[in-house]
């Protein structure tokens, strides 16, 4: 690999953990992963068919719509607070374990968040997590208004960083979100907590993980 100048994660499931979201599921389901996990298919497919649209709300909305797609297609019930309740977990995650100690490590270069939430939810996010002095940069797909993995997106990484995406190392766990940072030019580390497969999108990882403190320095 060549030397990497700089890092770029992405932010959710891959430096926050969503499992605080999976447990405030369960004051209305018994299944709280089964919501968790279509809310996930659900909000990604939204973005994904609103970036092709032309249609940008931004992750907020996107993710509020998904949830309620979610309730009506698992046959639940959920009053407005409880929807606020739900929306609200995204604002208080925490990180992964390891995460302050593999951003220690990587100290000395600079490191950004990426990521398709908005601003409000990354500021949140970045705030209850407690990783703000570790990260110089947090930028939103908002200042271009569309999702990963459009290009345009990942080209706010290196602009921000004023280095070369083949000089910055791009880290995600959705394997989707790899794919389409190397395909714009990044060396890309894949964060594979779960031994998922990889792809079949034309590329690949340079550099597969289980833990985000075993990235290549
Ligand atoms: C993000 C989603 C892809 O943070 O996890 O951009």
């Amino acid at each position: 690999m060549a030397p990497i100048r700089g890092y770029v994660f992405d932010a959710y499931g891959t430096l926050f953990d969503v499992h605080s979201v999976i447990e405030a599921g369960r004051a209305i389901t018994g299944d709280p992963a089964a919501l968790s996990t279509l809310w996930r298919q659900k909000q990604l497919e939204y973005t994904w068919l609103r970036s092709l649209m032309g249609r940008y709300e931004d992750f907020w909305a996107v993710t509020e719509a998904a949830l309620r797609f979610s309730l009506r297609r698992l046959g639940l019930r959920a009053g407005e607070a409880e929807i606020a309740r739900l929306m609200e977990a995204y604002l208080s995650l925490a990180c992964f374990p390891e995460v302050p100690a593999a951003l220690e490590r990587l100290a000395g270069r600079p490191l950004a968040i990426l990521s398709n939430g908005s601003p409000r939810m990354l500021q949140a996010a970045v705030a209850s997590s407690g990783l703000g002095a570790r990260l110089q940069h947090v930028l939103s797909v908002d200042a271009v208004k569309t999702y990963k993995p459009a290009p345009s997106v990942y080209a706010l990484g290196p602009r921000a960083l004023g280095v070369p995406a083949d000089a910055l190392l791009f880290v995600s766990s959705n394997a989707w979100d790899v794919a389409g940072a190397k395909a714009v030019g990044y060396q890309v580390a894949w964060c594979n907590r779960t031994g998922a497969p990889a792809e079949e999108l034309g590329v690949r990882a340079d550099v597969e993980v289980s833990r985000l403190t075993d990235l290549p320095v």
